[in-house]
C-alpha cells in the first residue's frame, strides 16, 4: 500500500509578519526554522489539524484562510507539505511543544532564519499571495 501523509504547515500572520519556530527535535531537524503544524491525523480535515496543531504547539487560536497552491515532499517517502495561510486570533505564541524558539518575520526579514529545505519554497509562495 503507498502510504500517503499529509503534513499541514500554517503560514501564521499577525500585523503583517509571518511567525517561524525553530525545531527542538528529532536531531537531525533541531535547529532548523518551520512553518509551525503537523501530520493530519485519519478523519480529520487537514485545516482541523492545523487548528489542532496551533493549539498544541503554540497555544494560540488561529483561523486557516486559504491554502497555499501547490506541495511539497518531505524528507520521509510518503510525506507531502501542504500549507494554508493562517490568521492569528487569540493568544501570544509560545513554543510548547517541538520547537525552542519563535520570530515573527516581516516580508523583508523571511531570509534571517535557516528554514527546513521544504519548508522555503512554501514560505516564499505564501508571501507572494495575499495575506491576513
Ligand atoms: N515538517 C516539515 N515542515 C513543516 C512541518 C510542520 C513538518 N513545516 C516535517 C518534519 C517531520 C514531519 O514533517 O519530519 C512531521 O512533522 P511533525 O509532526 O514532527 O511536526
Ligand atoms: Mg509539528
Amino acid at each position: 500500500m503507498n502510504e500517503r501523509i499529509v503534513v499541514v504547515g500554517a503560514a501564521l500572520w499577525h500585523e503583517g509578519r509571518m511567525l517561524a519556530a525553530r525545531r527542538s527535535a528529532p536531531p537531525e531537524l533541531a535547529g532548523r526554522w518551520e512553518l509551525p503544524g503537523g501530520k493530519v491525523e485519519p478523519g480529520e480535515r487537514p485545516e482541523e489539524a492545523l487548528v489542532r496543531e496551533l493549539r498544541e504547539e503554540l497555544g494560540v487560536e488561529a483561523e486557516p484562510v486559504a491554502r497555499i497552491p501547490g506541495e511539497w515532499p518531505l524528507g520521509r517517502p510518503g510525506y507531502v507539505l501542504q500549507v494554508w495561510s493562517a490568521e492569528l486570533l487569540s493568544g501570544e505564541p509560545a513554543p510548547l511543544e517541538d520547537h525552542d524558539a519563535l520570530r515573527w518575520l516581516g516580508v523583508d526579514e523571511l531570509d534571517a532564519v535557516d528554514w527546513l529545505d521544504q519548508d522555503r519554497p512554501a514560505v516564499a509562495e505564501a508571501a507572494r499571495r495575499p495575506h491576513p
